[in-house]
């Protein structure tokens, strides 16, 4: 296996809107940024991957782009993104940028132009159809909920949208198109950065014709382009054109994918993306899609974990997530907020010791939790706004349902302020923040956790340190033990002369620890408790280091 960079590298991701506000106006900025790139060196990471930082109308908080080559205005200037990335680089940190193409905002001059008339030049970098008997051209739904067809005025026509209305699928098949994302790829790269996350990028390519979609409990219609017909050409001619000429590394974000299909964008011969996100192990509290809860098992998570590691190591790369800006927070739904310390240590733990590049989110390294809203009104993503309406209005669930199953899975649960101290709002604006912070910053924060050498924080750096001194972490092998056991977790890594082997307990009771090798003749590398018997307690997690 090729060793590089990104393999070894451990990803950051700062969602800019939340992370530090440095004009105080309610806004997280390029500046709040650049003030807190020390910080970054020492919890030891070395890429940082920024959400998206565009010109955007914000109906998707910047996933709805309207300029590629302009930052917007709250987050601050062109000139503050080139310190910024000095910032970073001269501390060591690479820097990907996000990379939203799938779609623009209709906002975008593109789309101004598109919906102008059937014969305008930019027509065709959108999906425009006619309606069916007055009706929407298919059934294809929208993953905010809802029908992915509006209907434009203008013309009379109807243009697809998976996501919001506001965010119009740009046309893949139009060359035209391709190249526009490729003078976007190039703008920042020249610029210095040094690879991207593709938003959304395994549902680019649509099927001919955009077939009818049949029922499903995922999406309706994404059998029509998830794994589209021509993305794999369509990635490979943006690798042969651009990013294979840099020495870039990209992440493409891939719904509804197994790891056999992963292979085809990420084996090495096939020259198209470095590696993915996928989402198996997101469903191991809920079916198919986060609405439909289902109790939490620790086994439904190591089984997709396992498969992952065993699908994919030794022949392309895995990723290694459990928070973004997209899910809840980790420890109330895999760990417990009781044992908080304990449990985000442990996943933590379990989870970056697997074969993979490491993504942190922010806050995820000082145990931050769930936002806790119970009105409405404090919400801001579209989609929780979107399912709210859709669940009371056309499903009917009653109010108080809709509010708890969106305190659980809301996306707006990551998107609390960054709680770096005990001042108010955490530290994070003097301003009434774009989003309520939670309340619990006074006691959960970064400048507590600094002071507390058994702090979560203090953990990170101590487990991000082991993974840059030991290449075991990152390339050795996957062995899992026990897999079917519901309570504890055990696996194994080999590399050269070293075998690691990892014990875990995922409950919240004290449970016998099980190894299928004698741990008394391994040095101890990692601990989350200070003792080390057979016994593993509440979240325990132990790593050994065998010499063989
Ligand atoms: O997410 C794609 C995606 O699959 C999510 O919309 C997912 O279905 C949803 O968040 C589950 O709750 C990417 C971005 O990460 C997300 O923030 C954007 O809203 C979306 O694409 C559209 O660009
Ligand atoms: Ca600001």
């Amino acid at each position: 296996m090729k060793k590089t960079w990104y393999k070894e590298g451990i990803v950051y991701q700062i969602y800019p809107r939340s992370f530090k506000d440095s004009n105080n106006d309610g806004i997280g900025d390029l500046r709040g940024i650049i003030e807190k790139l020390d910080y970054l060196k020492d919890l030891g990471i070395s890429i940082v991957w920024l959400s998206p930082i565009y010109e955007s109308p914000l109906d998707d908080n910047g996933y709805d782009i309207s300029d590629y080559y302009k930052i917007l205005d709250e987050y601050g200037t062109m000139d503050d993104f080139k310190e910024l990335l000095e910032g970073l680089h001269n501390r060591g940190i690479a820097l990907i940028m996000d990379l939203v193409v799938n779609h623009t905002s209709d906002e975008h001059p593109w789309f101004i132009e598109s919906r102008k008339s059937k014969e305008n030049p930019y027509r065709d970098y959108y999906i425009w159809r006619e309606g069916k008997d007055d009706k929407k051209p298919n059934k294809w739904g929208s993953f905010f909920g809802g029908s992915a067809w509006e209907l434009d005025e203008a013309t009379g026509e109807y243009y697809l949208h998976l996501f919001s209305k506001k965010q119009p699928d740009l046309n893949w098949d139009n060359p035209k198109v391709r190249e526009e994302v490729k003078k976007i790829l190039t703008f920042w790269l020249d610029l210095g950065v040094d690879g991207f996350r593709c938003d959304v990028i395994n549902i680019i390519s649509k099927a001919e014709g955009l077939p009818e979609g049949k029922w499903k409990p995922a999406i309706r219609g994404s059998e029509h382009y998830v794994n589209g017909p021509k993305v794999h050409e369509y990635l490979h001619e943006l690798y042969l054109d651009v990013l294979g000429k840099y020495n870039c590394f990209t992440v493409g974000e891939s719904v509804f994918i197994t790891p056999e299909i992963s292979l085809d964008y990420t084996a090495e011969w096939r020259e198209e993306l470095s590696m993915l996100f996928q989402f198996d192990h997101m469903n191991s509290d809920c079916y198919f899609v986060k609405w439909f809860a289902r109790k939490f098992k620790p086994v439904r998570l190591k089984k997709a974990m396992t498969k992952w590691q065993y699908g994919v190591n030794g022949k392309g790369w895995n990723t290694l997530y459990f928070e973004n800006h997209d899910q809840p927070r980790s420890i109330p739904r895999f760990g417990s907020l009781k044992y908080r310390e304990e449990s985000g240590k442990m996943l933590a733990t379990y989870l970056y010791f697997q074969q993979g590049t490491p993504f942190i989110y922010q806050g995820q390294e000082i145990g931050m939790t769930n936002a806790n809203f119970t009105n409405l009104s404090q919400y801001r993503d579209i989609e929780s706004l979107n399912i709210y309406r859709i669940a009371t209005k056309k499903l009917l669930w009653s109010k108080h349902k809709t509010l708890k199953r969106l305190a659980r899975v809301s996306r707006d649960n990551a998107r609390t302020p960054m709680q770096w101290n005990d001042d108010v709002n955490g530290g994070f604006s003097e301003a009434t923040p774009w989003i309520e912070t939670n309340s619990n910053y006074s006691t959960i924060n970064v400048k507590n956790d600094l002071k507390n050498k058994n702090s979560i924080l203090k953990y990170y750096q101590k487990l991000i340190a082991l993974r840059k001194k030991y290449e075991i972490i990152v390339y050795g092998d996957f062995i899992e033990h026990y897999s079917n056991d519901r309570k504890i977790v055990c696996y194994e890594r080999n590399y050269e002369d070293q075998k690691l082997v990892l014990v875990a307990n995922f409950t919240k009771r004290d449970v016998f620890q099980k190894s299928p090798y004698d741990l008394t003749k391994a040095k101890l590398l990692l601990n989350n408790y200070d003792d080390d018997d057979r016994v593993l307690k509440p979240y325990q997690v132990k790593v050994y280091l065998f010499k063989k």
